[in-house]
Order: structure tokens, then sequence, then C-alpha cells
């Protein structure tokens, strides 16, 4: 096969590079490990900044987002006793959406296949080659078991964190940065409608614990809890207990229950790997970093780097290497201010260390919550700096 643009993976950043490249005449090939069910019915992120609804609108992709998005000013940040508001709009002028990963990547995948994109789902042994040519390629083995070959003029890794593509930017030009937290998350979603308007962030000395949720009847729900915790240990009444614990103390407040349709553990980790190209291997999202979900940046950083690398690739393909030249650069920065705000958000939230740390946090928290100066550097991380195109 031959196209201008390889993309590995599937997921939001590979689809809708497809996308963004389409929009710009450039052809490409998407293909993906898994089937067509297991990616569209993944649960993972809740939250698209300001940025990421302005970005899915101008691709046209704004349709079903406008009607269902549940859109919010703020969110509440909690300790025992005391909850406030921070309202993003009021303290930056920007808001924040509730929107599901699951749903933004059936509105991709809807729009691609309405246009014909080829997408190859159930691939195997996915391979880069000649990355430092002007033809590189990957080769993979189909759905069917045939071994292929896609020639292209750039191959871009969207394969999330544990694809084969950061691998193939030799180790001698790649640095990396990881930390793994001590603790990691119970995601739970329910049948339920929600027990409060915006999403709540409570710092528990139990541990902490955060209502989300995915639209007027369904909820979603995360507990710290300590890392490879046993699922088998968290029976429904304990997961309720502990949820109207942490999130209600001392406030007059009560929380709905309902049936649980989903739990996982996850783990919480940061990592970041420079540069986010090599020759003709271009990385974007989760392929190239990974923050805790503390800060609601994942999916988010993701849909950045392609809106970064779409018309990057598309100057390139048509002779002008400068944009692909500054990309890596350009992503990084944004990639490292959400690092530091997702690690910040995290290690502000979670139990871990002493009493005295405990008293850090308090006091960190109670200054975001009644300054304006500080509620504003929240909001205007949380709500997504503008995106410089
Ligand atoms: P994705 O979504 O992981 O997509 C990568 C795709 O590449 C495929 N792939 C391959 N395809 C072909 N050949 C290979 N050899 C391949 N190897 C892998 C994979 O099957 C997959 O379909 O990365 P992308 O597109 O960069 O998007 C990033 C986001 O998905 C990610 O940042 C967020 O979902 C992170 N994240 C969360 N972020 C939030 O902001 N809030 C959350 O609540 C939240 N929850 C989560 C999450 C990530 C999770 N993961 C990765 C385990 C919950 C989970 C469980
Ligand atoms: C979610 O709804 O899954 C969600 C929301 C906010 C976060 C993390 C996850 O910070």
């Amino acid at each position: 096969m031959r196209t201008q643009v390889a993309i590995i993976g599937a997921g939001p950043a590979g689809l809708l590079l497809s996308h963004l490249l389409a929009e710009r005449g450039v052809e490409s090939i998407v293909i993906e490990t898994r089937s067509q069910d297991y990616v569209l019915a993944r649960i993972r992120a809740g939250i698209l900044e300001q940025s990421s609804v302005d970005v899915l609108r101008a691709a046209g992709l704004g349709g079903r987002l406008d009607a269902e998005a549940l859109p919010h000013r703020g969110i509440h940040l909690q300790w025992p006793g005391e909850r406030h508001q921070l309202d993003f709009v009021d303290l930056v002028g920007r808001h924040v959406y509730v929107y599901g990963q699951t749903e933004v990547t059936h509105d991709l995948v809807a729009a691609r296949e309405a246009a014909g994109q080829q997408l190859s789902y159930g691939v195997t042994d996915t391979a880069v080659h000649d990355i430092h040519t002007e033809r590189p390629s990957v080769t993979f083995t189909d759905e069917a078991g045939a071994a292929q070959r896609i020639e292209a003029d750039v191959v871009v890794g969207c394969d999330g964190s544990f694809g084969p593509s950061r691998h193939a930017i030799p180790e001698s030009e790649r640095v990396t940065w990881a930390r793994t937290y001590p603790y990691a998350w119970l995601g739970v979603l329910a049948d339920v409608a929600p027990s409060t308007d915006e999403l709540i962030y409570a710092w528990h000395p139990d541990g902490f614990a955060l209502h989300s949720m995915r639209s007027p009847k369904v909820s979603r729900f995360y507990l710290q809890v300590e890392p490879g915790e046993d699922l088998a240990a968290w029976s429904d009444d304990r997961i309720w207990t502990a949820l109207a614990t942490r999130l209600g103390e001392g406030v007059d407040w009560s929380l709905a229950t309902g049936p649980i349709t989903d739990r996982s553990v996850l783990p919480m980790r940061s990592f970041v790997a420079s540069p986010m190209r090599s020759g003709r291997l271009f990385l974007a999202g989760d392929a190239a970093h990974i923050v805790p979900p503390t800060g609601a940046k994942g999916l988010n950083l993701a849909i950045a780097d392609v809106s970064l690398l779409a018309p990057a690739l598309a100057d390139l393909v048509a002779g002008d290497a400068r944009r692909a030249d500054s990309y890596s650069d350009r992503a990084l920065d944004r990639v490292w201010r959400c690092t530091h705000f997702s690690w910040w958000m995290t290690t502000m939230l979670h139990r871990a260390g002493d009493d005295f740390d405990a008293q850090l946090q308090l006091s960190q928290l109670r200054w975001v919550a009644n300054s304006s100066a500080g509620g504003a550097g929240l909001a205007e991380n949380y709500a997504g700096i503008p995106l410089e195109l």
C-alpha cells in the first residue's frame, strides 16, 4: 500500500489526525491493533477543555457534542467541613465540557467512515522502518493473517503508551522522564444521576475522591487506593460508603447510589519522551507522554498535539519542512505545562506522607479556594491554555 501519512493507532489522536489531514487534502491510512468494538467501548477520559471543543467544532465534529456535552463553569474543591466552587468562567473566561472520550471516539469513527477513510482493525506485528529516509514504511499482519506493508511520506505513532512507535526512535536520540505515584485510582461507573452540578475533587484523610459524570443519568467516581489494589476487596457497599464519607464529610449533602456497571484500578504515572520526532517518524498523544488523570489532561493533550501536527505535515508533504521541524519543541512546551499541572493537582489532593504534608496540602487548598490569584492559576490550567496554532 502507498499513502502520504501512515498512522499507527485509532485512538483519539490517530483518528483526529487522519480527519484533520483529510481536511487539508492529505491522504492517510490508519491501523489499529484492537477491534473496533473494543476501541469504541473503552471507558477513559471525561472532560474536554475549551480549546479541545473549539478544535472539534472547527473540524465539523461539533454536532452531537453541542447537543449532548454538559458545559460546566468550574469545579468544586472540598475537604472535611468545606466545599468551594471555583468558577473558571469568572476567573479566566473559559468553560470545560463533560463529554466522554468514548463519545469523541464514536464521532470520529463515524466521520472517518462517512468520508471513506481506510481504517484497519485487528492488526498484529506492527513495525516501523526506514524513518531516516524519505520513504519510511510500516509493516504489519492484517486481521486475515496476511503480511502487509504501507509505504508513506511520513509515519505517525499515535499508538499510546504501550505501542511500538516510540521505541523506533534510536535510544541515542531519546530522553525520557518518569514518575510513578505511590497510589492508584479505583474507577467506578454507575447508572445513577450525578449528585452534583459540577465535578467534586475531595481531599480526605482516608484518601482522595472524585465525583465526575458522563451524562444526566450516568455518574463516574474515583477513589484513591493502593497501587495493585485487589478489586475483590471493594464490594458495592464499601465503595458507596467510602464515596459518601470522602465526598460528604462535614457538608450538608448526600450521595445517590445506583447499579455499578464498570470498575477498574488505574495506575498513576507521569511520563514524557523527547523528542516527539525523529526523521520521518512523529509521535502524538500517549505515545509520547502520560499524565496522572487528576488534571483531566490526557485526552486534551492528544487533541492539542494533533492540532499542531496536521498543518505541519500538510506543509511537509508539500515540501515546506519549517513547521514539522518546530513541532516537537512546540508540543513539548504544552506537554510540560500539563505535566506540571497534573503533578500539582495530584500531589495536592492525594494522601501520602505524614501529618506535616497533610497540613501543607490543606493550606494550599484553602489558598486556591479563597484567593482569586490562587484560583485563577488552577482555572487557567484546568480550563486549558488557549492553543496557538
Ligand atoms: P490511546 O487512546 O491509548 O490510543 C492508542 C491506540 O493505539 C493502539 N495501538 C496500536 N495500534 C496498532 N499497532 C500497535 N502495535 C498498537 N499498539 C497500540 C491502541 O490499541 C489504541 O487504540 O492514545 P491517544 O489516542 O494518544 O489518546 C490519549 C488518551 O486516550 C489518554 O490520554 C486518556 O484516555 C488518558 N486517560 C484519561 N485521561 C483523562 O484526561 N481523564 C481520564 O479519566 C482518563 N482515564 C486514561 C484513563 C487512560 C487509561 N489508559 C491508557 C489505561 C483511563 C485509562 C484506563
Ligand atoms: C472522568 O470523568 O473520567 C474524569 C474527570 C476528571 C478527571 C479525571 C477523570 O480529573
